[in-house]
């Protein structure tokens, strides 16, 4: 290399060199990994993390039973509100065969329990925390008001734990930050989170949602399913009771000794937020989970199945294909989108499906032969991380189950002539803090500050633009997708969505209406480690 040559800022190597010898300290370190990041993200787009090796053996692929997490039963039911409880503690979880992990649950196991509901059949939850850390839980996809939607310093205060006035014990990070927030309503031990589901069936999900300690405490446990149905969705008769199942798909990695491994720079979660350097992208898994087993295996009639797959990973994206042996693919007949069924199936080869998205797919295993194995693969991975799950065709079936040609009527179909504004937001890099940060239009996460106020009511258009892959999710709303690069969306972005996945150096334009309710929202990065490092906005519907 000759002496001179020029780095990516357009300095010369010299200087930057000599400067850091000058400073001799963390500044430029940090400002030279932070440049190395980002450069090795641009050259490896599909892969935004940096993945970590568990040190534990690992199972074989399809030899553990694909589990169901259990459908939660409500502890009342009064005044057509269906009430449920649901305990935040700690557990030891058996995620590999035969090893005791210790997790951060919802009720004692990963996945959460399921909940299921009807349209327009208000849910009450009753959250209690009895995890060393405060929390938060958001009901992702919910139509829900906002002193329920789990504003990231909303938080639930676990016994012994200071007011939000006094910062945290032992620590620096959180506590100052809720300090700043005026408007956070704590609540201490309990809260009640109101679902009124005045929206269309879909596939949800909870997670936590504690400002800047997403990525770990999801990670550790804290997410599960929650299912909206009604008459007219049943009425299509699609695959349903033991063909129509949910698929939770997360990648995670382990120690030595059968815990979960995080790269976080303080394990208690209590303190400092954030990740060690070479995880500022995201933080991958080498074990894929589907329903919490790793590689998971399901005995399947040869017949239609409806697979509602959730991407919960942190930062992992996968392109999934469903392959026979011999190597024929099956369809992947799209009939959902985040936000419920699409107008019409799409019939996809493959199926990339970035953080936080849901497909909702029928796959027919009737033309393969009893004793058949489907392996459904994720066609980014590499090694063992290119297994997902598996499905062995045990016998054959009656079967009866259509895929109609016209799946709903009631899909929005917002016009760019309806919007009464646009709006440009960019997604990129930066810094935060005085070390590495992911920005909105320059600027971390601060509860405190009006980003974009919207109209109730008002239909916008807005234009993502991102750096490397972001995820970008809207609370409260489901949008269309407009136009990808300049051009139309693309298959995958049928129907309605809340979470579009920008690709590196991409722009998406989508479109929504703003109703529902007025209060407090959010929109942010679905990876989970740049939503922590400031990847999030206010969203205020006024
Ligand atoms: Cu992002």
């Amino acid at each position: 290399m000759r002496e001179h040559a020029d780095d990516r800022a357009g300095r010369p190597m010299g200087v930057t060199r000599r400067r850091a010898l000058n400073i001799g300290g963390s500044l430029a370190l940090l400002a030279a990994t932070g440049l190395a990041a980002s450069a090795a993200l641009s050259r490896h787009p599909p892969a935004t993390g940096a993945e970590l090796r568990s040190a534990v053996p690992l199972p074989p692929a399809f030899r553990v039973p694909l589990p169901l997490p259990p459908v939660l039963a409500p502890v009342a039911t009064s005044g057509g509100v269906d009430r449920y409880e649901i305990t935040q503690r700690a557990a030891d979880v058996e995620i590999l065969p035969g090893v005791r992990t210790p997790m951060w649950t919802y009720d004692g196991v990963f996945p959460g329990p399921t909940i299921e509901s009807r349209r327009g059949r208000p849910v009450a939850v009753t959250h209690r925390n009895e995890l060393p850390v405060p929390t938060a839980v958001h009901l992702h996809g919910g139509r829900t008001p906002a002193e329920s939607d789990g504003y990231p310093t909303d938080l639930v205060l676990p016994e012994g734990w200071p007011d939000a006035a006094r910062p945290a014990p032992g620590g620096h990070g959180h506590g100052a930050h809720t300090m700043h927030d005026p408007r956070a309503v704590e609540t201490r031990l309990t809260r009640d989170y109101t679902f009124p589901l005045d929206q269309r069936p879909a596939l949800l999900w909870y997670h936590d949602h504690r400002m800047d300690f997403t990525g770990p405490a999801v990670w550790r446990g804290l997410a599960g399913l929650h299912i909206v149905r009604d008459d007219a969705e049943e009425a299509l008769g699609l695959p349903s009771g033991p063909r129509e199942l949910p698929l939770m798909i997360a990648d995670r990695a382990f120690t030595e000794d059968g815990g979960l491994d995080y790269p976080a720079l303080d394990p208690t979660l209590r303190g400092r937020p954030g990740v060690r350097e070479p995880y500022l992208g995201g933080v991958l898994g080498d074990v894929i989970l589907v329903n919490g087993a790793p590689w998971p295996v399901h005995e399947v009639d040869a017949a239609r199945y409806r697979l509602r797959i959730l991407n919960a990973s942190n930062a992992r994206h996968y392109d999934l294909e469903a392959v026979v042996d011999g190597g024929r693919r099956l369809d992947l007949v799209q009939v959902g989108a985040d936000q419920g069924l699409l107008a019409a199936p799409v019939t996809h080869r493959s199926l990339p499906i970035a953080p936080a998205e849901r497909y909702d797919v029928v796959v027919d295993f009737s033309e393969v032969p009893v004793g058949g194995l489907v392996r459904v693969v994720d066609r980014t991975g590499s090694g063992r991380t290119r297994d997902v799950l598996a499905f062995r065709v045990a016998r054959r079936a009656a079967d009866d189950s259509p895929v109609p040609d016209v799946l709903a009527d009631d899909l929005p179909t917002w016009r760019r002539s309806e919007a009464v504004r646009v709006r440009e937001l960019s997604f990129r890099a930066g810094r935060m803090r005085g070390g590495h940060g992911w920005l909105i239009d320059g600027l971390p996460f601060d509860p405190a500050r009006s980003d974009v106020t919207v109209g109730l009511g008002d239909v916008e258009v807005w234009r993502l633009v991102a750096d490397v892959h972001h995820p970008v999710h809207l609370h409260l709303v489901g949008f269309r997708v407009l136009s990808r690069g300049g051009g139309p969306p693309l298959p995958h972005d049928a129907g309605l969505k809340d979470t579009v996945s920008l690709r590196p150096a991409e722009s998406a334009e989508i479109i929504t209406r703003f109703d529902g309710y007025r209060g407090r929202y959010l929109f942010h990065c679905h990876n989970a480690e740049h939503e922590d490092m400031g990847m999030m906005a206010n969203l205020e519907v006024t």
